[in-house]
């Protein structure tokens, strides 16, 4: 069986919880406290991230590994396209999404503002045009990507950057329908917690006062 280590606010954890959820893959759920991790999580843990899962003798972290092994194992066939172009695409969109787009929001977040930059731009005329390509329904991506917009949806008005996904319709309904899927709904964290701990970790920090 299955042992998935996870957290109940965090995003990443969130991605593979929702899969297994969605392909009725039974796992034990060991839910971490992250300020005070457990010593036999340390032990095992490579990272001391969640999520961390552990398949018989395979010990695998980072989400964007979870979620293929997992759908490979499942034999989730609509994981990614079948056209080896659009499937390139997707796991780019997904490396992206972590690597520029989420980064660019938390710096919104926490400054309280937002100048386009080209790149961040660029990228999510990019993801939109993938999200057109893919279309909507359970796939590799909307389980990648739909964690973060519900949490984001949560506080909204913070993140002036969520204006330019508004701006871009096509993608603002995929990723609304990748929130509505049923496994994400089911696996989706305290609401009220979750808020606080966005607000006070990564929200506006109160600007430092003269000595
Ligand atoms: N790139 C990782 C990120 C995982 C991650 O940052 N997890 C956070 C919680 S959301 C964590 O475990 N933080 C604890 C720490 O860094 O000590 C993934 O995709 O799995």
């Amino acid at each position: 069986m299955i042992q998935l280590y996870s957290a109940d606010g965090c995003p990443y954890a969130q991605r593979v919880r929702a899969l297994l959820t969605h392909l009725q893959v039974p796992f034990d759920l060991h839910e971490i406290d992250l300020k005070n991790k457990p010593k036999q999580f340390l032990e095992l843990s490579p990272t001391g991230r969640v999520p961390l899962l552990v398949d018989g003798d395979h010990k695998l972290y980072e989400s964007f590994v979870l979620l293929q092994y997992v759908a490979e194992k499942s034999r989730f066939t609509q994981a990614f396209s079948s056209d080896v172009g659009l499937r390139a695409r997707q796991r780019l969109a997904m490396i992206q999404f972590d690597g520029v787009i989420s980064p660019a929001v938390m710096k919104a977040l926490r400054e309280a503002k937002y100048e386009p930059t080209e790149l961040v731009e660029r990228e999510l005329d990019e993801l939109e045009e993938t999200v057109r390509r893919t279309g909507s329904g359970p796939s590799l991506l909307a389980f990648h990507l739909a964690p973060f917009w519900l949490r984001w949806g949560w506080v909204r008005p913070h993140i002036p950057l969520l204006a330019s996904f508004d701006r871009r319709t096509d993608l603002k309904r995929w990723l609304d329908e990748a929130v509505a899927m049923a496994p994400v709904q089911k696996t989706q964290p305290d609401r009220a917690a979750t808020v606080k701990l966005y607000l006070e970790r990564f929200g506006p920090q109160p600007a430092a006062t003269a000595p």
